[in-house]
Formats: C-alpha cells, sequence, structure tokens
C-alpha cells in the first residue's frame, strides 16, 4: 500500500487502490488467525484478488514480486515518512526537505523557517507519537465536561473520532461540544472561549495549534468553531496529546457527531452514497436537491433536511443505522 499511497500524493490514480488496501489491512487486522496463503486470504471479506495474490507471495517468498521491478524508492519513502509524522507537515513539504538532503528529525529542528505546528510537532513528537489508551481519553473527556458544564449544566461534551467506534487506543482526541437549542455563531463562540479559557487557566491545554476565529459575519448564523491544540492531564509523568475540540450548533450536532466519529473511508462511503442520491452530506447535516455538473462538480448548496441527530441522516438516506463501533469500513 505504500506504494500506492507515496504515488497518490502526485496524481490521484491510486486512490482506490489505496482505499481496498486499507479495507483489507481492517479486515485482516480483525482476524485472530493467521494467514498461510493465497487461498486462505481468498475468503476473507473485503480482500480482493490482487490482495490475496500478493499474500501469498508474502508468505511463500517472503517478499511481493511487483516491488522488485517498481521504480520505488525505498530511503526516500522512509525518510518521508517520518517527515510527514512530525505535526505540520505535509506530502509537499516532506519531499521538498528530502531533496535538499534533510534525513533526520534533528535536521528539520535546525531549520530557520519552520511554521508555528511544525516547531510545536518536533517539540512534542516523542509524546504524540504514543497511542492514547482509552481510559486516559476518558479522563480528558471528562475534563472538557466539567469546564463546559461550568458555563451551562445544559451543556454537552462527548468524546468521538476512533474512542467512540470502541478502539482500545487512540491517536487523538476528539470532542463535539453542543448547547441544546444554541445555534447562532455568537453563542457558540461564547462558549467555545469559555472552555478553553478554562482550561489554559488550569494549565490542562499547554499550546495552540488551531484557534477558532472570529468575524462579525458569523454572530446570527450556525456556524461551528474549531480547536486544535495539546493537552496534559495533571501529573509528572503524564503525556502531551493532541485534541481537537468542536463546538457546534444545535441541529447540527448528528452530522457533526458522524462526520466525526468517522472512520474516514465510512464517511466518504456515505457521503458518495449521498451523492447518487442527488444529496449532500457534510458535518453540517444532509441537503437535497444539489445539482452536479462535470466531473461532478456540485452547481448549488443545496436545501437542509437532516443532521439534527445522527438517526435522522440514517433514516432519510434510507439505510440502516450503524453504531458507532460499527462505522469501521
Ligand atoms: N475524518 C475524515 N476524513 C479525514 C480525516 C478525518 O472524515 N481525512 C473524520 C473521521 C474521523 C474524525 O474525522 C477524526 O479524525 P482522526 O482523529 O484523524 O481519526 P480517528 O478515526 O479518530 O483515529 P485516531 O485514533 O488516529 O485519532
Ligand atoms: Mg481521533
Amino acid at each position: 500500500m505504500g506504494y500506492y499511497e507515496d504515488n497518490q500524493t502526485k496524481d490521484n490514480k491510486y486512490h482506490f487502490k489505496v482505499i481496498n488496501y486499507r479495507k483489507a489491512i481492517t479486515a485482516i487486522r480483525a482476524l485472530d488467525y493467521e494467514i498461510t496463503s493465497e487461498e486462505m486470504a481468498r475468503k476473507i471479506p473485503r480482500v480482493g484478488k490482487k490482495i490475496a495474490q500478493k499474500i501469498g507471495e508474502c508468505v511463500s517468498l517472503g517478499r511481493i514480486k511487483k516491488l522488485d521491478h517498481l521504480d520505488w524508492d525505498q530511503e526516500r519513502l522512509k525518510v518521508e515518512t517520518l517527515f510527514r509524522s512530525v505535526y505540520g507537515v505535509g506530502a509537499e513539504k516532506a519531499l521538498e526537505w528530502y531533496n535538499k538532503g534533510l534525513r533526520t528529525l534533528d535536521d528539520l529542528r535546525k531549520l530557520p523557517d519552520l511554521t508555528k505546528n511544525q516547531i510545536s510537532g518536533l517539540h512534542y513528537y516523542d509524546d504524540l507519537q504514543k497511542r492514547i489508551p482509552r481510559a486516559e481519553v476518558e479522563e480528558i473527556g471528562k475534563v472538557v465536561e466539567s469546564a463546559a458544564k461550568k458555563l451551562h449544566p445544559d451543556i454537552q461534551s462527548q468524546v468521538t473520532g476512533s474512542y467512540r467506534r470502541g478502539k482500545p487506543d487512540c491517536g487523538d482526541i476528539d470532542i463535539v461540544v453542543a448547547r441544546p437549542d444554541i445555534d447562532t455563531g455568537e453563542e457558540l463562540f461564547l462558549i467555545m472561549e469559555h472552555i478553553l479559557n478554562e482550561l489554559i487557566i488550569q494549565g490542562f491545554l499547554v499550546d495552540h495549534l488551531s484557534l477558532p476565529t472570529w468575524s462579525d459575519d458569523m454572530a446570527n448564523a450556525p456556524k461551528h468553531f474549531k480547536y486544535m491544540g495539546i493537552c496534559k492531564l495533571p501529573g509528572k509523568g503524564s503525556v502531551h496529546r493532541h485534541i481537537d475540540i468542536l463546538v457546534v450548533p444545535w441541529i447540527h450536532l448528528g452530522a457533526a457527531l458522524l462526520y466525526f466519529t468517522g472512520n474516514d473511508i465510512c464517511n466518504r462511503s456515505m457521503r458518495l452514497l449521498a451523492a447518487n442520491r442527488g444529496m449532500r452530506l457534510s458535518d453540517k447535516g444532509l441537503f437535497t436537491g444539489v445539482m452536479r455538473g462535470p466531473k461532478r462538480k456540485r452547481l448549488n448548496e443545496g436545501t437542509w433536511v437532516a443532521g439534527r441527530t445522527e438517526r435522522e441522516i440514517f433514516d432519510y438516506l434510507g439505510i440502516n443505522y450503524l453504531e458507532p463501533f460499527e462505522r469501521e469500513c
């Protein structure tokens, strides 16, 4: 998959191959037995013929024959993957640095023109690489929830992302916050400001990667606010974690929960399904009457029809509700 992923950044032709590999990897990870032949691999749902063939080669030869003939620079891939694992570094930057002869994180640390986020990404690199156990995600979720509830006890704060899908550990913490019947930008920004001030005073938020911005035209419209930062639970040995906090309008809560629960492939499938039915799905809701031109380019916004709850969206799409733990596509 690495080869296709690597090349996908240059043009988009391997897009579906990457998705197929990811689906196969998820299916194989869920097995509780070892695959010892191509035949066995072919029986696994989501593992196609070609991937099964490559698994067969791995098992019998210890390598994949196709890779012998590909112009694939393993060293470059390794270095680019390392650079891209730093928060704030994308594929283009990683390639640019590789071409300049940089090879290690210490090489990057010496660069004079790093962005603020890249500096933070490098500073907290070791901590951010560590997976977060569920119990700690829960604890962090409670810290944010109690900060939010200090403003209004009816504010709801839910941990989404891989945690809500039931994963034993997570890469980061994704929290969605909303308050019953509160939809306007002005009120939602106040909630966000309150939560951030509270958490900064507590020393829980230690660095900011992206702060929500405000402009006056947001005051009366439903508006989503996103914060991204680094947090740390009290205590000496605690690890710095990446946290995203979203404050969303009550009418969009279902759509926001659906989007931020993921996983990303499941989101993509649902968006595609909506598009095939003349609709559009986003983190704000489901929209009907969407017109598309050549290459599926959207010509209008459409009309918002569902998004208060997740169920409402599944119902409107005409598909069975999936529990969060079933959204591992
Ligand atoms: N998401 C998406 N498309 C992306 C990235 C994210 O639809 N390209 C959605 C789905 C999951 C959610 O946002 C949160 O994203 P992550 O935190 O990156 O993913 P996760 O599933 O929570 O996994 P991790 O444990 O790595 O945080
Ligand atoms: Mg996450």
